[in-house]
């Protein structure tokens, strides 16, 4: 197949997954055109079945707003035609679902028509797509897109509840890469950040309030009373300052070590005792399963689709949102016996497994596969 992915191309869980599953794709014999307005950050080596699209936008005088979603659809409709593409596939429905709906209008009046599968990620649906400033275009788009489908049951229920939805939602989970996440031996790194031995937690995101990543700083500040312990924090963000001035506040700067964004996420997860996403709300967690993959247990909170990927008692605990006493418990339970940290260590890892991009990658495909017959029967 010749498929069109829009997605953003920045290190964010939406843009992650969109050009792993390109790239996964690609791997199997697809052609896959990227389409954004910077080269998706994890595409990062050559392959003869990817191709990339740069949108490029025009600065003009009056244009306070440069009109961003008109050069992509322009992009989109050359991209389709000069392509000959069967399959439009767009990421975050704000706003690829309405641009990929608007080029598939002018298309058709070049005689060309292309079904579009859009893949809800979450804020998209939850923080930002039901606010009223753009939530009458999301469900629009949402409900004439040819295939719709969501990255867990949480966020396909969520899309219910919060929009006026008369199609089929499909849900098809985030995916991991074993051939990249896996434990590595990273010892010498182990020893430069824990020289006696303590206990390493790490957390990473974009450091947005959604995320409530004080809380992790609060959680490790009591684990750190009672375990020798280090945190590394990777991933850039909003909250940034702010943390660094709590950690100042709780005398932890000399534990607490701030990364920045990192490309190789698995080699840090290999030295990693726990992980922590204490989340307002998460439609999935694609960096919990990334750290399960790596064996490192989780103490996320018991929201949205958590608890689909982080089982309680097994691969970590769930805990509700904002009780950060109850995550620091969980965590010293795990952290301080070592039989029950490699219990937890090997069920992670099991559960990651049913996340495996060889699982979930003919999902997509079959998935391809049954939208395409459906619009060719139905000639839309
Ligand atoms: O987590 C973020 O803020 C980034 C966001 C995105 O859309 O780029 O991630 C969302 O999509 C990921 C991939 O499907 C999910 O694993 C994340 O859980 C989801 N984030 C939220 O729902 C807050």
């Amino acid at each position: 197949m010749k498929i069109g992915i829009l997605c953003y191309p920045t290190y964010g869980g939406s843009g992650v997954v969109a050009t792993e599953l390109g790239k996964g794709l690609a791997k199997v014999g697809h052609k896959i055109h990227f389409i954004s307005y910077r080269q998706p950050a994890r595409l990062t080596h050559y392959s003869e079945n990817i191709f990339y699209h740069e949108v490029t936008n025009v600065d003009y005088p009056l244009f306070e707003f440069p009109p961003y979603d008109t050069a992509l659809t322009s992009k989109v409709v050359d991209v389709v035609k000069y392509e000959d593409l069967d399959l439009l596939h767009v990421h975050y429905a704000i706003p690829h679902a309405a641009i990929a709906y608007m080029a598939k209008q002018i298309l058709l009046t070049n005689g060309k028509s292309i079904p579009i599968i859009t893949t809800l990620h979450g804020t998209d649906i939850t923080l930002v797509g039901n606010n009223r400033t753009f939530s009458p275009v999301v469900e629009f788009s949402i409900n004439h897109s040819d295939g719709v489908t969501a990255v867990s049951e949480s966020l396909a229920h969520d899309t219910y509840e919060n929009f006026n939805i008369h199609v089929p939602i499909k849900v098809i989970y985030n995916f991991i890469d074993f051939d990249r996440f896996k434990k590595l031996n990273k010892d010498h790194f182990r020893k430069a950040i824990a020289p006696n031995g303590e206990k390493i937690l790490i957390h990473t995101s974009n450091f947005r309030k959604v995320k409530r990543v004080d809380e992790v700083i609060r959680i490790f500040a009591s684990v750190h009373k009672v375990i020798p312990s280090k945190l590394l924090m990777i991933g850039d963000g909003p909250e940034r300052q702010n943390l660094e001035e709590l950690c100042r506040e709780l005398h932890l700067c000399d534990h607490v070590r701030f990364l920045g964004k990192q490309d190789a996420i698995e080699e840090i997860l290999a030295i990693g005792d726990l992980f922590l996403i204490p989340s307002a709300s998460e439609s999935f967690g694609l960096s919990a399963l990334e750290a399960m993959a790596c064996e490192v247990p989780v103490i996320s909170s018991n929201i949205g689709g958590l608890p689909e990927v982080n089982i309680d008692g097994v691969t970590g605990y769930l805990c509700e949102v904002g009780d950060h006493e109850t995550m620091a418990l969980r965590a010293i339970e795990i952290l301080s016996d070592e039989n029950r940290l490699s219990t937890f260590r090997k069920n992670s890892l099991n559960q990651a497994k049913k996340f495996d991009i060889s699982v979930i990658l003919p999902e997509y495909e079959n998935y391809y596969m049954e939208v395409i017959s459906n619009f060719k029967k139905t000639g839309n």
